[in-house]
């Protein structure tokens, strides 16, 4: 959703999903990203928790996101996919020390992808996270596989982060923000273009008229 509040100022809200398995640490990267907090000891999140976090992007464009944490617990029982609808993005969280969590992170970038898209019929722009990198690094043979695994299933891109020791977790909601942006100009773009094809096939068909 974008809307001109002042001549030349662009705000934009967006809809954003943080999604993974049980204690991957979605809640914490939230209240690290929104609120720079940390706790050890969390209630597990029931349903979905909301969030926002306003981002003054540039000179000239103002960022809401709204995040939606959803509970990991609940893709077992299928309830979450209610939540997806008209999102722009997707934070797809895993824990590094619980190998078992990445394979539950590309289910739900899988359900995830059966249920929303662009426009254009391209899946929304989901970034994987490596989350609790500061327990153990992600070495390189990880990294290529993240990166192969990225290609494979559609993510933008990955990133080691850590809720606790805040690693990356502006860089990581920043890379998936710039993405949203890119994908809202691209359709503004071509749906001014449908617009004037249009219009250039009314006249035309309004000149042959009678
Ligand atoms: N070491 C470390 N622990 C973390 C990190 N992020 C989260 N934790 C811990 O992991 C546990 C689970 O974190 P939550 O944020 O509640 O996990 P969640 O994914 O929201 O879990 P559900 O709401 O049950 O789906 C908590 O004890 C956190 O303190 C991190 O980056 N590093
Ligand atoms: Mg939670």
């Amino acid at each position: 959703m974008s809307g001109d509040s002042e001549l030349g100022f662009t705000e934009h809200l967006f809809k954003v999903l943080v999604i993974g398995d049980h204690k991957v640490g979605k809640t914490s990267f939230v209240k690290r990203y929104v609120k720079n907090q940390f706790y050890e000891e969390l209630k597990t999140t029931i349903g979905v928790d909301f969030s926002m976090k306003v981002i003054d992007w540039d000179g000239h464009t103002r960022v809401r996101l709204q995040l939606w944490d959803i509970a990991g617990q609940e893709r077992v029982r299928g309830l979450n996919r209610v939540y997806f609808k008209r999102s722009s993005g997707a934070l797809v969280v895993y824990d590094v020390t619980n190998g078992s969590t990445l394979d539950g992170a590309l289910n739900w970038k899988h359900e995830l992808d059966g249920q929303v898209m662009l426009k254009n019929g391209r899946p929304i722009p989901a970034v994987l996270l490596a989350n609790k990198c500061d327990e153990t690094k992600v070495c390189r043979r990880n990294a290529s596989l993240l990166e192969k695994l990225c290609q494979e299933k559609g993510f933008i891109g990955w990133f080691q982060t850590s809720a606790k020791e805040n690693i990356n977790v502006d860089e990581a909601a920043k890379f998936l923000v710039k993405h949203i942006l890119q994908n809202n100009e691209e359709s503004v773009k071509e749906e001014e273009q449908n617009m004037q094809i249009n219009l250039k096939q009314q006249s035309k068909s309004n000149s042959t008229c009678c």
